[in-house]
């Protein structure tokens, strides 16, 4: 019983001086936050940053290259904590430049199943005609499927 109270004392004194390392080591999390946890601390960092094991310092995520195809038809350029998406005509920069939506119109078709049925009279944006009020089946001139409603597009 002795032996155990030592034991428990031993760990409520460790309990009491666990060590403020963000206090004691300033710089310990270069580029983020650091948020002291007992016996150890963990670093934080900002959205677009990703802490690098090695060198524990926040490092800028190349998204164009860790979420490749993320501008779609757009170009993908990196820039520190985001990045930026330039478009081609007829697509428009969406989501702070994060995205390019297909503002081209086509001809919406009603109906799909394998092949594009009942035409609408009058041509939209792929956006509205696969994702607005259940319009449309498929899109296009030569007949595109809707992407399913789960995907990113
Ligand atoms: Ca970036």
């Amino acid at each position: 019983m002795g032996q155990l109270l030592g034991i428990l004392e031993r760990d409520l004194d460790i309990q009491e001086h666990d060590i403020d390392e963000c206090q004691e080591l300033p710089g310990l999390c270069q580029g983020g936050d650091c948020v002291n946890t007992f016996g150890s601390f963990q670093c934080e960092c900002p959205p677009g940053y990703h802490l690098s094991e090695h060198t524990r310092i926040c490092e800028d995520i190349d998204e164009c290259y860790t979420l490749s195809g993320i501008c779609g038809p757009g170009t993908c350029y990196n820039t520190l904590g985001n990045y930026t998406c330039v478009c081609p005509a007829e697509y428009l920069q969406v989501n702070g430049g994060n995205n390019c939506m297909d503002m081209r119109k086509s001809v919406c078709f009603r109906h799909y199943n394998g092949t594009c049925q009942n035409e609408l009279a009058f041509n939209v944006t792929q956006k509205m005609c696969c994702c607005s009020y259940n319009i449309g089946q498929a899109w296009n001139r030569h007949c595109e499927a809707c992407p399913t409603p789960t995907s990113r597009e």
